[in-house]
């Protein structure tokens, strides 16, 4: 590889020694202001051609990209430097190892581009070919869901749909894959140890009440048993006393793992233990002691994540792997009322097969809590999708969209979507 380095008062002058000394194929590396003037970094058309050979970048990126600059040294001729207007050799070969890594650098993110662009084309083709895919396209991220979500299940869609049938199809392979309890007799008749975890303010304490309302329900207060792990908050123990008041049920507030392993083994003769926790940023690392605590405590902890249906799928997301591992039961989705669009949140449940247990769309307990419903909730994530223009994508913006998702089509969650 001769890559050359070539100097100008001009971009115009130093291009124009570029082409004199590589030739109209030539490859512009980079191009950068120095001094007053203008540096250019040059390949020669053939050279670029045998950076395609994987085994030479494998060579070339590995470090040995300062020795073979010297290499080539003898065969090269010396670079031009054109000093206030005069043009004069320069001596050859004072490319560093460092420049040469910024060129290595450069090549490859020139490459990135490429296939983004191919990529781009590709999806501006398919708009024109197929014109109900790129509709069905816009609907699901109108509605919040991931363009590689949107992407994998529009590369798989049946030949030949329109509009309808596309959507029809998109929203029954959505419905098989959201994974739901189905019948609340899997937590009220069964019963067990549940902690409700979450980020902060996301709904747990509220939740934990309307679950609480509903066991009494069923199966009258002294079947129930009320815990809280949020004893040093202003407030925490009151907010979960007063509604176990209201339902005559006992709280009992825990500070330590060997706290909750003493409170849970008195209350083993209950038929539902509740327990609500103290919101944990999925940034923090408590999340892990948190998680470690509730599977420390003896009983089996079925743990239940509360995600706030307002937040962007980005964060769903890290709020799932944090939270994810051993004893995750499933989630509740929050705040459904709030959310302008649920896309996002059905996604990330769908991505991490989670098991969705509950809705909640209001603050009243016990009322705003309902058993996750699959069809219907795949039904309003698209009447409500964006209508506001500055969060829509235009025809010309979505294959750019498209095209940034060559990354994530590898994720094993998406290669594990039901489609049939
Ligand atoms: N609109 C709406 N508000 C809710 C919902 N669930 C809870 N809230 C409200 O959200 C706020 C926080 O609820 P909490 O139950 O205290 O949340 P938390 O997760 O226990 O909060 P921390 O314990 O501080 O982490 C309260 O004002 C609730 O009334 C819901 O489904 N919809
Ligand atoms: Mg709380």
């Amino acid at each position: 590889m001769n890559v050359r380095k070539f100097t100008a008062s001009t971009s115009r002058g130093a291009w124009s020694l570029v082409r004199e000394a590589l030739g109209p194929d030539a490859v512009i590396l980079s191009n950068r202001t120095v001094d007053g003037g203008v540096e250019i970094l040059a390949l020669a058309g053939e050279d670029m051609a045998s950076l395609s050979d994987p085994v030479i970048e494998k060579t070339i990126s590995e470090n040995t990209l300062a020795a073979l600059a010297p290499r080539h040294k003898a065969a090269q001729p010396a670079p031009l430097a054109i000093t206030a207007g005069a043009t004069q050799a320069a001596p050859a070969g004072e490319i560093n190892s460092a420049e040469l890594h910024d060129v290595m650098k450069e090549i490859r993110s020139m490459r990135g581009m490429l296939e983004m662009q191919l990529a781009e084309l590709a999806w501006t083709d398919q708009h024109k070919r197929e014109p109900a895919k790129s509709s069905v396209l816009r609907e699901m991220l109108a509605a919040g869901f991931s363009a590689s979500l949107a992407r994998y299940l529009i590369e798989r869609m049946p030949a030949g749909s329109d509009n309808q049938s596309g959507m029809d199809w998109i929203k029954t392979i959505l419905t098989r894959n959201l994974a739901t309890i189905g019948n609340e007799n899997e937590i009220l008749e069964k019963g067990g140890v549940y902690a409700l975890v979450g980020p902060t303010g996301v709904g747990k304490t509220t939740t934990t009440a309307k679950l609480a309302a509903r066991c009494v329900m069923r199966h009258g207060p002294g079947k129930l048993a009320l815990i809280t792990t949020d004893g040093y908050r202003i407030g925490g123990y009151e907010q979960l006393r007063i509604y176990g008041k209201i339902l005559g049920v006992m709280v009992h507030s825990v500070k330590d793992e060997a706290d909750l392993r003493i409170a849970l083994d008195e209350l083993k003769g209950k038929h539902t233990v509740l327990i609500d926790t103290v919101g944990v940023s999925q940034r923090d690392q408590m999340v892990a002691e948190q998680i470690a605590m509730l599977s420390g405590a003896g009983s089996q902890v079925k743990r239940l994540l509360c995600l706030n249906a307002t937040s962007t799928g980005e964060t769903l997301n890290e709020v799932v792997r944090s939270y994810m591992g051993e004893g995750l039961a499933g989630c509740i989705l929050t705040k459904l009322d709030e959310a302008a669009t649920i896309g996002s949140a059905l996604d990330v449940v769908i991505r991490h097969k989670l098991n969705l247990y509950y809705v909640a769309n209001g603050q009243r307990v016990p009322e705003d809590l309902h058993v996750a419903n699959q069809q219907y909730l795949v039904d309003r994530a698209f009447k409500l999708k964006r209508e506001t223009a500055p969060f829509q994508f235009n025809d010309a913006e979505i294959p750019l969209v498209m095209a940034n998702t060559a990354r994530a089509m590898n994720e094993k969650s998406l290669r594990e979507v039901i489609l049939g």
